[in-house]
This record gives structure tokens, sequence and C-alpha cells, in this order.
């Protein structure tokens, strides 16, 4: 963080997460209050990451914002997010009137395929907002109002392994994220990132889960009998590290998210036949070895997350490479990486 005069200039990095209990479809569209509650690891930030630069400019109002190197439109949810941030600085006094009504210039990128499926709107709204309590100096969680910015962002504010709590309450102030266990507590679990389709996906996750509870019958199976039992489920396996019981926890949950997107009216299709190839993999791998020993998750596209443990990496690559001819892979590790400000 720079200061001079008023101009101030603040950047943060934050990492992606990949839900292993899945988030579909909200209950309050506005204040983003999701339908279930959902699990997911933090990844490292070496190579999947957001970053977050904001200046403010003291004689002017206006905010801009540029993402990938291109100027975007500010966003409702984006203008949002700002609002919430300077409201809180105000509420705990954390900044001057004069310094929250400074406009801003800000600059993200991503370090990889955006809106691709790939998280980048958990790592960018995490990130913004990690920026903004920074330049505001605002104390505290705020997994709140990230979550209004992005839903699944709110549990990129922590590392290792995170559960987003639906909440009960109306105003959704008890919808948060928390940590349940460090990156630490399972060293040797790895997540390998296949990049099938590095385009934006048809269907923005916003719009998707919108349809989906608008005209699915398997969600509401879903949300209220299947997906309680299997957070508590997951808990317990990575509490136990119990890798057999956690990958297929994990493939069921994929499994049952795609079987949601199938059962919206129309239709919603993320996976491709690559996908699906890759799923047959790990399945056929898994049958080899007589027991779960690499799992695979999808989300709203035709990415694939593999999980495994460290020994199990080398094997699962060579496959990899012998079936589609890719060389560079690497196993990122579960990171206790937290919301930065990168000097
Ligand atoms: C997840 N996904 O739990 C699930 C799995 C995609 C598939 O959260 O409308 O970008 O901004 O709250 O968070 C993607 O949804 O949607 C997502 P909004 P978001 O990671």
């Amino acid at each position: 963080e720079t200061s001079s005069g008023l101009g101030r200039v603040v950047t943060c990095v934050a990492p992606v997460n990949i839900a292993v209990v899945k988030y579909w479809g909200k209950t309050n569209e506005d204040l983003i209050i999701p339908l279930n509650d959902s699990i997911s690891l933090t990844l490292s930030t070496e190579h999947l990451r957001a970053r977050t630069t904001i200046k403010t400019i003291p004689q002017s109002n206006d905010i801009t914002f540029e993402l990938n190197g291109v100027t975007e439109k500010l966003t409702k949810r984006l203008s949002r997010a700002i609002q919430l941030c300077r409201e809180e600085a105000v509420r705990q006094n954390t900044a001057t009137q004069e310094v929250v009504s400074a406009g801003l210039t800000i600059i993200s990128d991503n370090n990889f395929p955006t809106a691709a499926g790939l998280a980048s709107s958990a790592a960018g709204f995490a990130c913004l907002v990690c920026a903004l309590q920074h330049l505001y100096g605002i104390q505290g969680d705020v997994s709140a109002i990230v979550r209004q910015g992005s839903g699944s962002a709110c549990r990129s504010v922590f590392g290792g392994f995170v559960r987003w709590a639906k909440g009960h309450r109306e105003d959704g102030n008890d919808s948060i994220a928390r940590q349940l266990f460090p990156a630490s507590h399972w060293p040797e679990l790895r997540v390998l990132i296949v990049v099938v389709s590095d385009h934006k996906k048809e269907t923005s996750s916003t719009k998707g889960m919108q349809t989906t509870v608008e005209t699915s019958d398997l969600l509401k199976f879903r949300t209220e009998v299947v997906v309680p039992k299997r957070c508590e489920d997951m808990e317990r396996a990575i509490e136990k590290r119990d890798f057999p019981s956690f990958a297929e926890l994990t493939m069921r949950d994929s499994n049952q998210f795609h079987a949601t997107c199938l059962d919206t009216y129309p239709p919603i299709f993320y996976l491709n036949s690559t996908s699906q190839e890759i799923l047959m993999l790990c399945h056929d791998y898994n049958q080899k070895k007589g027991a779960a020993t690499v799992a695979y998750s999808f989300d709203a596209g035709a990415n694939a997350f593999l999980f495994t443990l460290n020994k199990s990496v080398p094997e699962i690559c060579g496959l990899l490479q012998a079936r589609f001819g890719v060389t560079d892979f690497k196993g990122d590790p579960v990171s206790d990486f937290c919301l930065h400000e990168e000097h």
C-alpha cells in the first residue's frame, strides 16, 4: 500500500476454491442466500489466482473497472460490493467520508481463463472486497459482503477446508463461510486442474441456477434430503482423512449437480465428451486399484478438478498424458493462503 495525499493504492491476491459439496440455487437472489450449505477446498495461488489493484482518485467520483486489460462496465454486483464496503467503513469509523467518496480505479486480472468454470468470479469478488477492506481499514469477517458479490466467493475468504452455511436469517447475516480445518490437516491431498476448454461458458451460473430453481424437481430433493447428510459425511471424511469416502462423496456430488442441470428445463449441459472421458477414466482407474484413488469434480464448465493423494500424482498424470498427450501437470496442494495484501 502506498499513500500520497489522499491517493492510495492497494493490491490484493485471492485464491480460487473448488466445492466438493456444491452450491446451486438461491432462496434470495438479491442477498445471495443459498438453498444449501456447501463445502470447498481453497487452492494455492500458484496456478489460479485473481489479483486486484485499487487506486483512489481524490478529485473524482468516477469508478472505472478493468478486467484482464479490457475496460468493463460496472455491474450491479460490483457497485453493490463497493457500496457495502463503504457503508461498513463508515459504520466502523475506519475511513473518513472524504476517503470513501473518492473515485476508484479498479484493475483486476486472472492468471487463468475467466468465466470458463474455473471459479474466476469466486476469486475475483473475494479479491475485490479484500482490496476494499484494506483500502478502507475495515475490521472483521467480510465473508457476508463477499457473498453478496458472488455466492461461492465467500468460501475464498478462508484457506484450507471451508464450509459456507446457508444460515437461517432472512437478512442473510448468518450465511457466512468458516474454516473447518486448515490446509495442514491433510497435506497429502492434491488437486489437478485439467483445462478441457477455456471458452466462456454459455449459461452463466447465476442464470443457470435460477432456471434450475424454477424448473427442476430433483433440486428440491437434493437440497432438502441429500445435501444436509452429505455435508456431515463430508466433514467426517475430511476430519478422518478418509480418502475413499471423500472421493466417493465428491464424485457423487458433482454428478448430482450435473444431474440437476440436466433436470432443468430447458436442460443445461456443462460437461462435454472430453469431460465424460475423464470421468470414466477415473472410474476405470479406481476399479483397477480396488479403491477410490482419484476423484473428479466439475463445476459450471467442462474443466475437470481431480483430487488425489500426493503419492498417486505421477501415475494419474501419466494416464492423462497417455490419453490426451498433455505434458504440464502439477498437483496443487490445498492451501492456507488467505486473502492478503501484496506489497
Ligand atoms: C460451487 N458453482 O459451489 C458451484 C458449483 C458452480 C458449480 O458456485 O450467482 O458464481 O454469483 O452466487 O457463485 C458458481 O456460482 O454464482 C458456483 P452467484 P456463483 O462452487
